[in-house]
């Protein structure tokens, strides 16, 4: 029987399962766990010869993992180097911060070949095989070099940019280029489609069918949307039991009455973080009635910190809630709560659940999950507000439930924050019970069967 072969640079490990801090894990866990399939990636580690090592198996839920360990080469050039130093400043629209090295461009393309030769092992004939993010833009170009011609999809969680910043980095060509030996090219927006569209046709001069269909010489290219999203219903269930926790006690206990905005990202530049904190003490200055009332917890755990550039982000933050609380905090009263730590999803979602505010404004996002999540845990006779921006993915969906913000406009977000902590119910019931049905329409469920859907062989043109 044909299996679903699911490819990402990283596959959790069997222990950390549900609790991993990353989109990509959470997304494919929630859409797949249940189906039987192989999941097959880097596992995290860093060894000698992982070539030579071979594979390590083993099982998440119904899905056989198969992973491989990078080499220390491998590791700064196709990890460190091209994918986060190069790849993901540039898609998030940060030119100042990519940086480019040919040496690491060419370890980016040996990983993704010699990944592709280990699979190679792992197929059978008429799998499909569904291949994730910008680490592996090549990987279907290795894989018909050598030989394989099974349908391919691949899913872009970040976003697509525009050409005038998709040209900065110098082997532009080159990797639409290898997009386009998959048989289906999925992103998270319209906008992210249209801007691939865009190059394929007016840089490669390729064709365009009327149905968003790509001719090469070798095949038909299908491109679409595909926003990812989250199980609405599980997410609420699961904010309402733990509603009542240790945790969420000692949290309430810590606020005595106040209200609480919460923001809970990856610690990550393209989150707007800073303008975020600058935004909160925009709040207390201009509506100074919040003094001593309202309390922000950002939850941030650091990933990537040995890419440049986060390390940066890191102490950019730690002056800037450090700066704020100095000059507002009272004895009974702490403004920002600045939290480098990892929670696990329940405990997330609980805290989500005891927030008037999420507050999530990204200067550019994918998607970004914790929106969806955010509304999803609210109590739906008392929902909080979400604040949201207009450069995160989600935006498309939930532009009439949330309040969207532009991130770089400090004021505008302050604005925000105050309409939101003063919002009356009537009004928070309504934008709450309109989200809630947007992401049911639009669940994890409906990504993962539209996008395997149109990975299914197109019919032959007339
Ligand atoms: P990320 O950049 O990782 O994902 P996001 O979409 O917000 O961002 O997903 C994060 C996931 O990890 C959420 O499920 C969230 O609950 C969890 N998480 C975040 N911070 C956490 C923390 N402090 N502790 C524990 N868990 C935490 C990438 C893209 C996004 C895209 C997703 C999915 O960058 O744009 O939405 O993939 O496609």
């Amino acid at each position: 029987m044909s299996k679903l072969v699911i490819v990402s640079n990283r596959v959790p490990s069997a222990a950390v399962g549900r609790s991993s801090a990353g989109g990509l894990a959470v997304g494919v866990l929630d859409a797949l766990k249940r189906q039987d399939g192989l999941w097959f990636g880097w596992n995290g580690k860093i060894e000698e010869n992982p070539a030579e090592a071979g594979l390590s198996t083993y099982r998440i839920g119904r899905l056989d993992c198969a992973t491989t360990s990078l080499s220390r080469e491998e590791y700064d050039a196709y990890y460190r180097g091209f994918s986060n130093g190069t790849l993901w400043p540039a898609f998030h629209y940060r030119v100042d911060l990519a940086r480019y090295a040919s040496r690491e461009y060419a370890g980016y393309i040996a990983v993704n070949e010699r990944m592709a030769s280990m699979l190679m092992e792992l197929v059978d004939e008429d799998d499909r095989i569904w291949v994730h993010d910008y680490h592996l833009i090549p990987f279907a170009r290795a894989c018909r070099r050598k030989g394989l011609r099974n349908r391919i999809g691949f899913f872009l969680h970040t976003p697509f940019p525009s050409e005038g910043v998709l040209r900065t980095i110098p082997p532009h060509r080159e990797l639409v280029e290898a997009l386009c030996d998959y048989d289906l090219v999925g992103f998270q927006t319209r906008g992210d489609a249209q801007a691939f569209l865009d190059y394929a046709t007016r840089r490669l001069g390729l064709p365009l069918d009327a149905d968003g269909v790509l001719r090469t010489r070798s095949r038909r290219v299908r491109v679409g949307h595909y926003p990812i999203g989250i199980l609405p219903d599980e997410i609420q269930n699961k904010s309402k039991a733990r509603s009542r926790s240790k945790l969420v006690t000692t949290l309430k206990q810590g606020l005595q009455e106040r209200k609480l905005i919460i923001s809970v990202d990856r610690l990550d530049y393209s989150k707007g973080l800073v303008e975020r904190f600058n935004a909160f003490e925009r709040l207390l200055e201009t509506y100074p009635s919040h003094c001593g009332r309202v309390s922000f917890l950002q939850i941030a755990p650091p990933s990537r910190s040995d890419v440049e550039g986060y390390r940066h982000i890191r102490r950019q933050l730690e002056s800037t809630a450090g700066h704020i609380n100095g000059r507002w905090t009272e004895l009974s009263w702490t403004p920002i709560r600045y939290m480098n730590r990892a929670y696990d999803r329940a405990a997330l979602l609980s805290f989500f659940r005891a927030s008037q505010v999420g507050f999530v404004t990204p200067l550019r996002d994918g998607m970004n999950l914790v929106a969806k999540e955010y509304v999803a845990a609210q109590a739906p006779e008392d929902p909080g507000v979400l604040v949201l921006s207009e450069f995160a993915g989600a935006a498309d969906e939930l532009a009439d439930g949330a309040i969207i913000v532009n991130p770089y406009d400090i004021e505008a977000m302050a604005c925000a924050l105050h309409r939101a902590l003063n919002m009356p119910l009537p009004e928070r019931l309504e934008r709450h019970g309109h989200m809630m049905q947007l992401l049911r329409d639009n669940s994890i469920r409906q990504w993962r069967d539209h996008f395997l859907a149109d990975l299914e062989p197109l019919a032959v043109a007339a």
